[in-house]
């Protein structure tokens, strides 16, 4: 039986529909820079809030409505359900899917019994997949939920967590191979601390670079060639995560020689939290060749938390997309839609105008950008603003030929510096809001 039996096949109409089950700008087959919206955005519906979230908060219980669900935690339930995602998916259009081991299948009384409810959800997975050609995004293993993890996984003082987390990326890689996923996520979920006087944080991030070797070396053993991201995030759950921000996730990959087989996964709302703008992280880790994927989604300027709200700001996801573009794509990472509805909007035709809503401002952000670029004229404004080192003194500092001896030379005979040029932040600012 459909669990959605009231929508069909949401349809690109245009910017003049008035259909709120339709598509105002995602145009998937529409070519943008050579390229369809669908290969640009490859859009991915998380399984975790949009199938598991049930509303529920620090301040109250759940309030979703989802008569699918049988009300018990069975494999039965869980294979149920997997239809459910497929038909919600397939009806929305959406070319990916992301989950953790924990959403799609119960976890067991034991290892064992974990690996076997997962294996019985996985082959309906397949099955799913093969039928609506729907593909993997990435897999990833919930190391934060259960008890176990009380004081993170890899950097646990506890040796056995370590390895019961060793464990469990073991078969969710195993999984995510069996299933073509493209990637395989690291979010630090309790990797971090809540107090330093009880922490050997060099331990820990010794610990943790052991743990990330350990996959490469497993992934190499499998045959899995998707590449690797880490999901920077600053708190929450706890008072500071390892994985901060890009930068942070960056040194770490260094530090440890995980370059070559790491990227970042790089959220919204994280960015926020860590006091970036999404802009900088996306910038920062593709100028250093790392930009991986993105976890769409945002926060609320009201609320301090986590909100994971889906994102409807045009000026965020031109933004978002203007860095993309600049740094060539998103692939083989995606858009992930790793957002919930709010616990008021309960019934289950609120997740299709989510999505839809998502989907339309990126598509528009993504038209936006491509606007601008063809323009020019904001390039033009950034290379003139920093022509001084196109030739003369800047190419040759550039170039290697000048040392501080010879810079003080240069400057004693010359006096004084050239003159400064306005910044124009302003004019710029215009000039974008005459795209929106
Ligand atoms: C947590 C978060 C996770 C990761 C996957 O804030 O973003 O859902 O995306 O573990
Ligand atoms: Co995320």
């Amino acid at each position: 039986m459909a669990a959605f039996p009231e929508v069909e096949k949401i349809c690109y109409e245009g910017p003049d529909s008035k259909n709120p089950l339709a598509f105002q700008w995602y145009n998937e087959d529409e070519i943008i820079e050579g390229k369809s919206m669908k290969d640009h955005l490859r859009f991915s519906v998380v399984y975790w809030h949009t199938f598991r979230g049930n509303g529920s908060d620090p301040f109250g219980s759940a309030t979703m409505v989802r008569p699918w669900e049988d009300g018990t935690d069975s494999v039965e339930n869980a294979i149920n359900r997997a239809h459910v995602a497929f038909e919600f998916m397939e009806k929305l259009g959406a070319p990916f899917y992301a989950f953790h081991d924990r959403d799609v299948a119960p976890e067991g009384a034991t290892l064992a019994e974990s690996n076997q409810n997962l294996d019985a959800v996985v082959a309906v997975l397949k099955e799913e997949q093969a039928r609506t050609g729907i593909k993997l995004l990435w897999g990833t293993a919930n190391m934060f939920s259960n008890p176990r993890f009380m004081h993170g996984a890899s950097t646990s003082c506890n040796a056995d967590v370590f390895a019961f987390a060793a464990a469990q990326v073991k078969k969710a890689l195993e999984v995510t191979k069996e299933l073509g996923g493209e990637n395989y996520v690291f979010w630090g979920g309790r990797e971090g601390y809540q107090n330093l006087f009880n922490t050997d944080m060099k331990r820990e991030f010794d610990n943790l670079g052991r743990f990330m070797h350990m996959a490469v070396e497993y992934a190499d053993e499998i045959g899995f060639g998707g590449t690797f991201l880490i999901e920077p995030k600053p708190k929450e759950p706890t008072k500071h995560q390892y994985d901060s921000d890009a930068a942070a996730c960056i040194n770490f990959l260094r530090a440890y020689g995980l370059t070559d087989r790491f990227k970042l996964n790089v959220e919204t709302n994280h960015a926020t939290l860590a006091g970036h703008t999404m802009m900088h992280e996306l910038d920062y880790a593709g100028h250093q060749g790392l930009l991986g994927s993105i976890d769409a989604n945002t926060g609320d300027l009201m609320l301090g938390w986590d909100t994971d709200q889906f994102p409807t700001n045009l000026y965020l996801t031109t933004e978002i997309m203007l860095m993309l573009l600049k740094h060539g794509g998103v692939a083989p990472g995606g858009t992930n839609f790793d957002a919930k509805v709010r616990r008021e909007s309960f019934e289950p035709i609120d997740l299709f105008h989510a999505h839809i809503g998502g989907m339309d401002a990126f598509a528009r952000g993504l038209k936006i950008a491509a606007a601008i670029r063809a323009a020019g004229q904001v390039d033009a404004i950034v290379k003139d603003r920093y022509s001084s080192w196109d030739a003369g003194i800047g190419a040759r500092i550039e170039s290697g030929t000048e040392s501080f001896k010879s810079l003080e030379a240069y400057m004693l005979e010359k006096g004084e510096v050239a003159p400064n040029q306005s910044g124009r932040q302003e004019l710029l600012e215009n000039i974008i809001n005459t795209y929106l």
